[in-house]
């Protein structure tokens, strides 16, 4: 079995396991700085292998050494939001966090790609690739995944038709300015313009915009973490297997969208060797001024780090 190792064991990082665990798709290592708590939930795992038939085993550690020879590493490090919080509010403390997972889990495991999902996630991602000293296609953020599902979702349950049917393209940054476009989804091949009124539309469109915050809200402590750990588990499963599958990421831009230099939400072709391709769509002028805006906020975002 192919080896995937978590670095934090906490809300995503263990549903993150149980997904890849139940699919079969890998070993899993979960690794965090908290003693028990990666034993505790790999151990709890392992006991649900025989029920649901999978032969992954799940170690849990606090010690890197085990993690040696992880064809994935995926990062879910660091605090989440709370109430009221935006997701650069995260930066400077999930910065200390992510530069240590980055650094202690590539020298355990130097060919391995990064996933990362650490808030502030396209931030996040630009310094796992500075910090690992990695080229783009090795490091992949997941953001757009879990923003087109929730957008897929909330279309499903106003048109009462199958999630299969619904084909959303959530892109740019991922704060509350990504960009749902519109005029890339469809509804069983009908463009959503055409499937509902511009005010239900324009509803899902905010909807989906404000997703994490209204389950953060909900919550009270923590963020979302089932559809997340699912996006984490498809864009694992899309590298390991050598999908070539296309699926909306934060990669880094190198001109593609006149965007340079920055971790963004785009279609990205994923593969055995990680970034394979990012898809171009021709945008409107509209879409075009929507993706600055974001792009804008994530530019800001990375200065900060200061790197
Ligand atoms: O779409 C996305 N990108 C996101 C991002 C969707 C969901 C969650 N998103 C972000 O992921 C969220 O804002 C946070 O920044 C991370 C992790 O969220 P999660 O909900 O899993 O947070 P938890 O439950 O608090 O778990 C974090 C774990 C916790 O067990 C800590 O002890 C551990 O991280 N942690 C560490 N592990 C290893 N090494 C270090 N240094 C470390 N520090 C904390």
């Amino acid at each position: 079995m192919p080896k995937i190792t978590i670095i934090g064991a906490g809300q995503t990082g263990a549903t993150t396991a149980h997904w890849i665990a139940e699919k079969g798709l890998a070993d899993v290592v979960l690794v965090d700085v908290v003693e028990g708590l990666p034993q505790g939930k790999a151990l709890d795992l392992t006991q649900a292998m025989p029920i649901v038939g999978s032969d992954s085993h799940v170690v849990g550690t606090n010690d890197y050494a085990e993690t040696a020879g992880s064809e994935i590493v995926i990062i879910t490090a660091g605090l989440p939001r709370k109430p009221g919080m935006s997701r650069d509010e995260l930066l400077e403390v999930n910065s200390k966090i992510v530069r240590e997972a980055v650094e202690r889990s590539l020298t355990a495991s130097p060919e391995a790609i990064l996933i990362v999902l650490t808030n502030p996630l396209d931030p996040m991602a630009y310094l796992a690739m500075k910090v690992g000293g990695l080229p783009r296609g090795r490091v992949l953020g997941q953001a757009g995944i879990l923003d087109s599902a929730r957008m897929r979702a909330f279309v499903a349950m106003e048109l009462r038709v199958s999630v299969q049917n619904v084909h959303c393209y959530v892109l740019g940054g991922h704060g509350d300015e990504m960009v749902p476009l519109t005029r890339h989804s469809n509804v069983a091949g009908v463009p959503l313009e055409q499937a509902m009124p511009p005010d239900r539309l324009a509803a899902i469109v905010e909807r989906t915009r404000k997703g994490g915050g209204e389950i953060v809200g909900l919550l009270k402590t923590g963020s979302a973490f089932y559809a997340p750990a699912a996006a984490l588990a498809q864009m694992a499963e899309a590298v390991l297997l050598d999908r070539h599958l296309v699926v909306p990421a934060s990669v880094l831009l190198e001109g593609e969208y006149g965007l340079r230099g920055i971790f963004f939400g785009v279609p990205a072709q994923l593969g055995r060797g990680g970034l394979e391709k990012i898809i171009e769509y021709q945008l409107s002028p509209a879409e075009r001024q929507a993706l600055e805006v974001s792009a804008g906020k994530v530019r800001e975002a990375i200065a900060a780090l200061k790197i």
